[in-house]
């Protein structure tokens, strides 16, 4: 396939990671003003990293801003739903499990840990299995917690207590990868992008966060978005991928490690798909 080819020569001359490198980090003539206001500024983790108006997720009622965006890369005929949002805060918990009601989202997929070096990465905003703990009106039970290596499946009841409805959540947490870094192993990080592809439900959005929402957030999307085309057969170009969705939100995959490291992983699996059906 041509688009592999052009990838394997680019990543090898470095060409890649050096248009990587000069693509623009916030789409021009995007404004930032709803993230900006005096009485949002604390409920962003860091005051640099923030959503566009134009596609951030306006919450129901009088308080609607939360650290988050829409974002839907359309590449060639795909499209899959996201709402990438920054590690919850304390004071902001309450309005992520109000996105994950109103976005009508069943999986929750976690990039980070709560803490790295010492330094809080993002606040626990779910009880201990078997507790249950209420964030303004969404209640949440956590039934289970079940290890892998490299993620943590829970499974969460979340209740909407003044609709007296309830929904079934999943929770995916990915524990082996560092931000601004890169996942310890690219193998197990291509089995966890395909347990999250199996949670795909129609056009659901999948509600995928890290710290900030912008360097590991942005790799996964990428990520799945390739592969997504390579199962469909058509060409993939990841810097087009990734200034779509930067489009959406500003910085999305951070470091030229991790642009790297995806396309990397994205012509891996395009040869081993190659080797398991040669005739192609
Ligand atoms: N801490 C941010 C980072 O390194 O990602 C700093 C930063 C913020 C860098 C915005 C560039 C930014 O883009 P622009 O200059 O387009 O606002
Ligand atoms: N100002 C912080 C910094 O540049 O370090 C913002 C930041 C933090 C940016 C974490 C990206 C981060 O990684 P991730 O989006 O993967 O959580």
């Amino acid at each position: 396939e041509e688009s592999m080819r052009q990838l394997e020569r680019g990543i090898q001359s470095g060409t890649l990671c050096f248009h990587f490198e000069n693509l623009y980090r916030r789409k021009p003539g995007m404004t930032l003003s709803c993230a900006r206001l005096p009485e949002n500024m604390d409920k962003n983790r860091y005051k640099d990293v923030l959503p566009y108006d134009a596609t951030r997720v306006v919450l129901q009622g009088q308080e609607d801003y939360i650290n988050a965006s829409h974002v839907a890369p359309p590449v060639s005929g795909v499209c899959l739903r996201y709402v990438a949002a920054q590690g919850p805060l304390p004071q902001t918990c309450t309005h992520f499990w109000q996105t994950v009601w109103e976005q009508q989202t069943h999986t929750i997929i976690m990039l980070t840990t709560l803490t790295e070096r010492g330094r809080t990465k993002c606040h626990q905003y779910w009880p201990h299995p078997p507790e249950v703990k209420d964030y303004g009106p969404m209640r949440v039970k956590c039934h289970s917690e079940e290890c892998n290596l490299a993620y943590v499946t829970r499974q969460f009841t979340l209740t909407h207590t003044q609709l007296g409805e309830e929904r079934a959540v999943t929770h995916l947490q990915y524990v082996a990868w560092p931000d601004h870094g890169v996942p310890d192993d690219p193998s197990d990080f291509l089995l966890f992008v395909g347990s999250v592809r199996e949670r795909r439900r129609g056009d659901e959005p999948l509600m995928v966060h890290c710290s900030a929402g912008i360097g590991r957030t942005g790799v996964l999307i990428t990520m799945e978005t390739a592969l997504t085309l390579l199962d469909e057969g058509r060409p993939v170009f990841p810097l087009d991928i990734v200034k779509t969705v930067r489009d959406q939100r500003a910085m999305m995959v951070q470091t030229t490690c991790q642009f790297q490291f995806v396309c990397e992983a994205i012509l891996r699996v395009y040869r081993e798909k190659k080797e398991r059906s040669p005739a192609k």
